[in-house]
């Protein structure tokens, strides 16, 4: 294995044993595989689509592919196999149909991965489909010969571009297929990552090609960001500001974690009236702002804090817990047995319940064991404010532009992204503290946990934290910078009295890094780390045309920022 993905690499280099977030060297080569296996269909079904066959399923299936292979989404082998064996399935009967309709099919490499690991193993497989016995793929001999892997690429700079592409693309794809499940979806965004991830396979393309490549990416961020915001709000309506309890209540208790919306919505339709209360973790805390889920009496609040504290808060909630996106943690045997995975989620041993034909999901074995199961145990009291999505701040842009204009406010910091294990994440908690009292902190995305319980108070009536939700909610972040440069009669968003100090852990976080340098966003403080697969020269790129500089000290970037 070799995976240098998230910020938690090993040694902030890479992971080629096993990963610090746990996943498997097995599971590693796997999602490798599957990458070079949907790099294939895309390039095969690019040439359909220029000659105009087009198939929902393949679209569908390249972006929750991709999904699966986000940090913390899936560990299972048996999940990566299945993948693997449909992706191929796919990349042979377009090329059939290509071959039978007499389509050139251009300069292909050889994208037949099936074929290549049995001339490699000598293992069997019929034409079309693969199946090599597990002990055969987990030797990473083969799979360096077979070629898939990262390092595959030689050029240091050519890898690092072709990876952040791939990684914008995976951050692309679990927003499109949030979007997918409520109905919405946008064919320039598959039409794109056909042409991204094929291009990752085309050596005759320059620094300067994958550059634009790896920019435009985050065009598409933008517009898949935007997408997922319009599903959301026009299936569950606009977040509003909201008050939402941190306590416990007496009842048995379900406890809701990830991204999935519709999975929430269910899962409370279900719920009630069955004595069960819900309760959300980690990112799914602005599931509470929404008018569409404040309805039921029995969704109590959120318990706990970030995706990497539910080890020890998973086990203190008593009841059953459904993962209905990325965030999962290996689960301790202490509570394995009360986790529940669905969609692209997966975990060798844990229950998964997937969605019917009509895309509805039967979560009746989790209430019933909610039932027999103690209520949670209390970890905290009180309350938080959230639910600052674009509509609420705009709604009140007039009290905010005054408080700028009065020099109440004297400066915004968007300290949107991911937080993650590493002591070294202190750092935004006391970021935070050390800003001034007129400056306010724009979040979206789980860095909020490093201070949305420090009272900070508020200018005015507006918090000094304005958390606008999940991290696919820094488009409302975007549209709220964009709305206020408008009134302030500015031309350039870098001209606003906004800052940013970016956390990030996993490859969502890229693609919103991509979508803000696509709106000419610049200086952006990035951190607790820069990524490992960003090369020298790359960085460099970075630092020319963005102005992006690595977090140092609280001290020395406040005084940059401020
Ligand atoms: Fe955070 Fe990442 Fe979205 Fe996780 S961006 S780390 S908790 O995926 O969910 O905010
Ligand atoms: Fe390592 Fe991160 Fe890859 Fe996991 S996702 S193997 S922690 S680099």
């Amino acid at each position: 294995m070799y995976c240098y993905q998230c910020e938690e690499t090993i040694n902030g280099q890479s992971c080629t044993k096993a990963g610090a977030c746990g996943k498997t060297a097995n599971v590693a080569d796997l999602q490798d595989q599957l990458t070079y296996i949907l790099k294939g269909i895309a390039y095969y079904n690019q040439k359909a689509r220029e000659n105009g066959i087009k198939d929902k399923n393949v679209d569908s299936f390249l972006m929750k592919a991709l999904f699966s292979t986000v940090t913390n989404t899936n560990f299972s082998s048996s999940d990566f196999n299945k993948f693997i064996n449909e992706g191929i399935s796919l990349r042979e009967s377009i090329k059939k149909n290509l071959t039978t309709r007499k389509i050139n099919l251009g300069k292909t490499k050889d994208m037949s991965f099936g074929e290549k690991v049995k001339t490699t193993l000598g293992v069997s497989h019929p034409e079309t489909r693969f199946t090599i016995p597990e002990a055969a793929i987990i030797n990473t001999e083969a799979l360096k010969t077979a070629s898939v892997g990262v390092l595959n690429t030689q050029n240091e700079d050519i890898r690092s571009l072709r990876e952040l592409l791939v990684y914008g693309l995976k951050g692309l794809a679990a927003y499109a297929h949030h979007a997918e499940v409520l109905g919405y979806t946008d064919e320039t965004l598959s039409e794109f990552a056909e042409k991204a991830l094929a291009s990752t396979l085309d050596d005759s393309l320059s620094v300067d090609d994958l550059v634009g490549l790896v920019l435009e990416c985050g065009k598409y961020g933008v517009n898949v960001m935007a997408l997922l915001d319009k599903a959301n709000t026009s299936t569950y309506g606009n977040p509003e500001p909201t008050e939402v309890f941190l306590g416990t209540r007496d009842n048995p208790g379900i406890l809701i974690s990830g991204h999935d919306l519709k999975d929430m919505e269910q899962l409370l339709k279900r719920t009630e009236g069955t004595g069960v209360d819900v309760y959300t973790h980690g990112e799914m805390l602005p599931a509470n702002y929404y008018p569409a889920f404040k309805k039921y009496d029995h969704f109590v609040g959120n318990y706990g804090g970030s995706w990497w504290n539910q080890k020890n808060e998973f086990e203190t909630f008593n009841g059953p817990i459904l993962m209905t996106t990325n965030c999962l943690v290996p689960p301790k045997n202490s509570y394995i047995n009360r986790v529940y995975t669905t969609s692209v989620v997966g975990f060798d041993g844990v229950k998964h319940i997937d969605a019917k034909e009509d895309g509805t999901k039967d979560f009746s074995a989790i209430v019933e064991q909610a039932i027999a199961c103690q209520p949670p145990k209390q970890l905290e009291d009180g309350t938080i404010v959230g639910g600052f999505a674009h509509a609420a701040v705009l709604s009140v842009a007039d009290k905010v532009i005054e408080a700028v204009k009065a020099g109440k406010i004297t400066r915004f910091i968007v300290m949107a992204g991911c937080d993650g294990r590493h002591k070294e994440r202190d750092y935004y908690t006391k970021f935070a503290e050390a800003l001034p009292e007129s400056a306010v902190i724009l979040t979206a995305g789980c860095a909020k946990y490093r201070y949305n319980k420090l009272n900070l108070g508020d200018i005015d009536g507006i918090p000094r934290v304005l958390d606008a939700g999940q991290c696919n909610d820094s488009y409302s972040l975007v549209v709220i910078a964009q709305k206020l440069a408008e009134a302030f009669g500015l031309e350039d968003i870098n001209d606003l009295p906004v800052s940013y100090n970016i956390a990030w852990y996993e490859q969502k976080a890229v693609l919103v890094l991509l979508a803000l340098l696509h709106l000419g966003v610049k200086n952006i403080t990035l951190g607790p780390t820069l990524p490992a697969f960003v090369s020298p020269n790359v960085l460099n790129v970075l630092v020319e045309n963005f102005n992006i500089a690595p977090n140092t000290t609280v001290e020395e970037d406040l005084t940059r920022l401020l």
